[in-house]
């Protein structure tokens, strides 16, 4: 895990602030560094040391060696995202933790240091051998991924002259993007929060759209994509509803100036350079990029798209072989979210293209679709950094819909496909300590997040980055279930939505049932008779902890306390934890809160449990890795389908196992201290500092 501290320095530095560093075979080193060779150990003493085997045979890195180690990596672009497919490939192929741990630091000072990073994550959390390890945090290694980076002269500054273990966190302030001039940037502590950026960051690197076939065919991936980005709307719509703006609008018409800019006022430390802003009317073009061999033409998408169409009211796809593979009201789903996309588990590239990794590619490149001004992609090309923009959810609002046409084509849920026989959930009610009944608070909260990780040539010891994020207080859910017959299993499904428009009328359920954002989804077991299940908030199956989030992530430092290493997520994807609930308003904003009680019989998966159990604390966004999607019933049931006839309100839309509650989400506007511990600094070690 050393292999990813301080991602730009060579590797024969010590790392950690433990400083860690490895015995590297003197034919490893770079060139530049051989005549150093005879006296590495004598100019960086001091710490571990961690031997290294040499191999005898280098495997051919040609491929992901031919993009340079200062050039910008970008997933969305397809010569890229093979590069990295070929080093995952060949970092999968070694054949012990040995041969791999030896592989990758030969690599280390090679390839560019974005693309090894990426790479060694998905190898770490797919192998056997290595699938137990924590990964660091993404924002300690590329801090400047995720804050503003005016932080950054400023912690150089401190931790230059600053002894570590004295070091004052260096504060973010909470508007630095933009003001209130643009609407936008109301809900701007949304689309920058580190946590919601982190967990997108995190999805896409459990879920490549390219790579070795067992690595990205996973269990209903293609759904996956659909469903959690889905979910990304919905909870993005609550939460501009719930801040007095309209739900997103789609990007539907690709020749209109795009009324959205938006300046990221991030740094690219890689390609030393700041990143491309977009300012507002910018225009899509076609894109003519040489360089990243990026070439596709507006009218391109526009095929794709009516094709696209045409398959889903067709009710199939012609396959590569020219085969029609139908849309069915299961695999439907999946094969396209594979498609659109798309992934390699697409089934027709050429007929269907890659809509969504373009459209991302198109909007990224606006502002030098040429590359004449050798300008590099702007946030919409990186997934730690496209949710950033406000122009990502008019995208995948986009998108989103095309799955929605194809869920309008097929059967809605009958009442049996609902109901849970002799099973009635009476009521639930949500209870916080001090807070009036069925009311969620929400406020400001300050973290810390450890940047020495990820700041290169610079004296150990951590220095910090102080944040302002959304925080809500801790709550319960108290449900009342009666079971008239036998004991059984029973899957709790918790959503919340707003309960008013942007006109203040009462969603009809058409609408509604596109906002419902999953809170939590766990199976419980039902005696017969009366059953009251309390659950919290922090038990979430869609979030990970905050610590987890916020805090030092890596397993070669010791976690800040033993309560938080129990609960460590080892994968990092989840949704934050303090995003759990919209922010609300000051009056109260008026949601209503939907539990249901399915059987969890029918819900049930075969071999669902994983051979190890990582990765499981956010399965509903996330998934379980290694193991089948857990819950058998299409993602986001029972709101993936417009409802049956006759159904016009929620109210109408329950069956006897369903219940609703009208809540409120009560905002004050008061910033919270972070969290103790958060900035117990470690000391540096070592003589690399000062
Ligand atoms: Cu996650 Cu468009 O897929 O960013």
């Amino acid at each position: 895990l050393y292999l990813f501290d301080r991602p730009t320095e060579p590797i024969f530095i010590g790392k950690g602030d433990d400083n860690v560093s490895f015995d590297v075979p003197t034919e490893y080193l770079i060139d530049r560094y051989k005549p150093l060779a005879s006296d590495i150990q004598t100019r960086f003493p001091g710490g571990k040391t961690v031997p290294i085997t040499k191999l005898n045979n280098i495997p051919d890195l040609s491929i992901p060696l031919g993009l340079s180690r200062d050039a910008p990596f970008s997933l969305f672009n397809p010569s890229h995202s093979k590069m990295a497919a070929k080093l995952i490939d060949i970092l999968m192929n070694t054949k012990s933790y040995d041969e791999l741990l030896s592989l990758s630091v030969y690599c280390r000072d090679r390839i560019n240091p974005y693309m090894f990073t990426y790479a060694l994550s998905v190898v770490i959390i797919h192998r056997p051998d290595t699938r137990n390890l924590r990964l660091p945090s993404h924002s300690e290694m590329f801090p400047s991924l995720y804050m503003d980076s005016s932080v950054f002269s400023r912690a150089r500054e401190e931790s230059a002259v600053v002894q570590a273990g004295s070091r004052t966190p260096i504060e973010i302030p909470h508007d630095y993007s933009a003001n209130n001039l643009d609407a936008e940037h109301r809900i701007s502590y949304f689309r920058e929060d580190i946590g919601i950026n982190l967990h997108h960051w995190h999805w896409h690197l459990v879920y490549p759209f390219d790579g070795p076939l067992n690595i990205v065919n996973k269990d209903r991936r293609g759904e996956l994509f659909f469903y959690m980005h889905q979910q990304i709307i919905a909870r993005y719509n609550m939460e501009r509803l719930s801040n007095n703006m309209n739900r997103v609008v789609r990007l539907t018409n690709w020749n209109e100036p795009i009324a959205e800019g938006y300046f990221p006022k991030l740094d690219n430390i890689l390609a030393n350079r700041v990143w491309p802003p977009r300012p507002v009317n910018a225009v899509l073009t076609n894109i003519s990029r040489e360089v990243e061999q990026i070439t596709f033409d507006i009218e391109d998408l526009v095929r794709w798209r009516d094709r696209i169409f045409n398959a889903i009211h067709s009710g199939f796809i012609i396959n590569t072989a020219g085969q029609q593979v139908r849309l069915t009201e299961n695999e439907g789903i999946n094969i396209l979210g594979n498609l659109i996309e798309a992934s390699i588990l697409s089934q027709n590239p050429n007929l269907y293209g890659s809509l969504h990794n373009n459209g991302h590619n198109a909007i990224a490149y606006i502002h030098d679709p040429d590359n004449r001004f050798l300008e590099n992609y702007g946030v919409m090309g990186d997934s730690a950094t496209a949710m950033r923009d406000p122009i990502f959810y008019r995208w995948h609002a986009y998108i989103d819909d095309i799955f929605q046409e194809f869920k309008s084509t097929i059967p809605s849920y009958s009442i049996q496909n609902l109901g849970f026989d002799s099973v009635n959930v009476q009521s639930v009610e949500v209870t916080a300590t001090g807070l009036p009944r069925n009311e969620f608070a929400t406020f400001w909260q300050q973290s810390d997040t450890d940047l020495s990780r990820g700041l290169d040539f610079l004296p150990r010891g951590s220095i910090f980055a102080r944040f302002t994020h959304l925080q809500h207080a801790p709550f319960s859910y108290k449900i009342v279930v009666e079971n008239n017959g036998n004991q059984r299993v029973g899957t709790v499904r918790i959503f919340l939505a707003p309960k008013f428009d942007e006109r203040g009328l009462p969603f009809l359920f058409r609408e509604q049932r596109k906002l419902f954002v999953e809170l939590d989804k766990f199976s419980t077991s039902l005696k017969r008779g009366r059953n009251e299940i309390v659950r919290r908030s922090t038990d979430s199956s869609v979030t990970i902890p905050h610590e987890v989030t916020y805090r030092n992530q890596g397993s070669n430092r010791p976690a800040a306390n033993t309560e938080a290493a129990a609960t460590f997520n080892f994968c990092g994807c989840g949704w934050p934890q303090n995003m759990l609930i919209a922010k609300g308003s000051v009056d109260g904003f008026q949601c209503q809160l939907f539990v249901m009680v399915s059987n969890g019989e029918n819900d049930q998966v075969p071999n669902a449990q994983g051979d190890a159990q990582v990765c499981d604390d956010a399965s509903s966004y996330c998934g379980v890795l290694n193991s089948r999607y857990p819950d058998a019933r299409s993602m986001g049931y029972p709101f993936d389908r417009t409802p049956r006839d006759g159904v016009v309100t929620l109210q109408q839309f329950l069956t006897p196992n369903m219940v609703t509650q009208d809540v409120r989400i009560r905002f004050t506007n008061r910033t919270v201290a972070p969290l103790q511990n958060t900035t117990a600094s470690r000391p540096a070690a070592g003589a690399t500092s000062g």
